[in-house]
């Protein structure tokens, strides 16, 4: 259930709401205290955007925080570039009295290259990471969520992919990886951070000088608490508790993907008769700087021809405005349980729908709404071009059931 915020002449509001606690809506003109940071790829390509449109209409408000890295291939160490969006704000809260920690990404189909093979997917989302002290003025650590595990050099999973996902980064399943804890590190859920280090708290970085190299935990934000996306060696790491980690570049070498609806929440529970709120619930919207409302009527035939090619983002995202479009749910293409089906109006050119989580049946007649984007799909063989439609299940509708 998405729950739509009202964004008034793109000033910052916080509006209370019961279900969210606080929200606050980080953009351009109200950065607050997020920072960004872009290390160019070695070949170009790499790009950050507070988006006004992000996919599906993103989970809260319409646009979401964009990171895009670039093609550096085996140069040299974080070839591929690097994108950071970070705060300090919550420096000094003990990881072990935060009570809410979570976020969305939206991950394209995308990897190391220009038309990624199922060998070369990224593996990761744009992704949180924490410098700590791991006792109160002891050494650093450097915390990074594996939202998608342990994955190394085997095969990210496409289902992770052209759809939001919402991360619960303090769950029993969750896993994170804690740097310089020991020579190779350590892997765990939240609660085995916790168990080792229980006076750990988030902490200020030292001031940087390599920021981009896999050193002590600089960070070019200055930060401690960062979404960060971009490899920092290209191969043989001995990182995330696998020896070695092979090829980390290709993690996420070409990288095309979101995030938003950040939530943290930390309550001091030491004395459990008389709890003290040390940060209460706030979620940041990250949004552009024009809030897209408008929605465009289109034939199948129309969002085929050069209207998305003049009008797209450099994605192949038709970045103006929702795209409505009708059609007659296909047989052929039907996957009910990854969400996806292709829909022709009878021009003959099928587009496909992305809607996890929705239902329509072949034969149903459907109008949806959602975004509309250019895709080069690999796992169909040989790679095919299509013209892609992602919505949410309640903007998938029948008409003639
Ligand atoms: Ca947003």
């Amino acid at each position: 259930m998405r729950i739509c915020l009202c964004i008034v002449l793109g000033v910052c509001c916080i509006v209370a709401s019961g279900a969210l606690g606080d929200v606050v809506v980080v953009s351009p003109e109200n950065m607050g205290s997020w920072v960004t940071y872009q290390k160019d790829a070695v070949n170009g390509g790499t790009k950050y955007a507070f988006a006004d449109l992000a996919p599906m209409g993103s989970v809260i408000g319409k646009g979401a925080f964009y990171a895009k890295t670039g093609l550096g291939g085996w140069v040299s160490a974080t070839s591929g570039g690097q994108i950071w969006l970070g705060t300090d704000q919550f420096a000094g809260v003990r990881l072990a009295d935060i009570t809410k920690l979570e976020y969305c990404t939206y991950t394209y189909i995308c990897g190391n290259a220009p038309s990624p093979s199922k060998n070369d997917y990224v593996r990761q989302p744009i992704q949180l990471q924490l410098v700590v002290q791991l006792s109160p003025d002891g050494s650093y650590g450097y915390l990074m969520h594996r939202p998608w595990g342990l994955i190394g050099k085997s095969d990210a999973n496409p289902l992770h992919m052209e759809r939001w996902e919402t991360w619960n980064a303090i769950a029993p399943d969750s896993q994170w990886y804690l740097a310089y804890s020991s020579s190779s590190g350590m892997c765990g859920t939240w609660q085995d951070i916790l168990a080792a280090y229980p006076e750990a708290v988030i902490a200020t970085p030292p001031p940087y000088s390599e920021p981009w190299k896999w050193v002590p935990p600089y960070t070019p934000t200055g930060c401690s608490l960062n979404f960060e996306v971009g490899a920092r060696k290209r191969a043989n790491a001995y990182v995330f508790c696998l020896n070695p980690y092979n090829e980390w570049w290709k993690e996420s070498e070409n990288f095309r993907g979101y995030v938003d609806k950040f939530t943290i929440e930390a309550i001091d529970t030491n004395d459990p008769q008389n709890p003290v709120t040390v940060v209460p619930e706030t979620t940041f919207d990250f949004e552009g700087s024009d809030p897209v409302t408008r929605t465009v009527f289109m034939t199948n035939r129309s969002a085929w021809d050069t209207t998305i090619s003049v009008n797209r983002d450099d994605d192949y995202m038709f970045k103006f405005s929702f795209v409505r479009l009708f059609g007659k749910v296909l047989y052929e293409g039907w996957d009910i349980s990854n969400g996806t089906f292709y829909i022709d109006d009878g021009s003959g050119q099928p587009v496909k729908v992305f809607s996890p989580g929705g239902y329509a049946a072949p034969g149903d007649y459907v109008i949806a709404k959602g975004t509309l984007k250019q895709t080069i799909w690999p796992n169909e063989n040989p790679p095919i071009n299509l013209r892609t439609l992602s919505c949410w299940p309640e903007d998938v509708q029948l008409i003639f059931p």
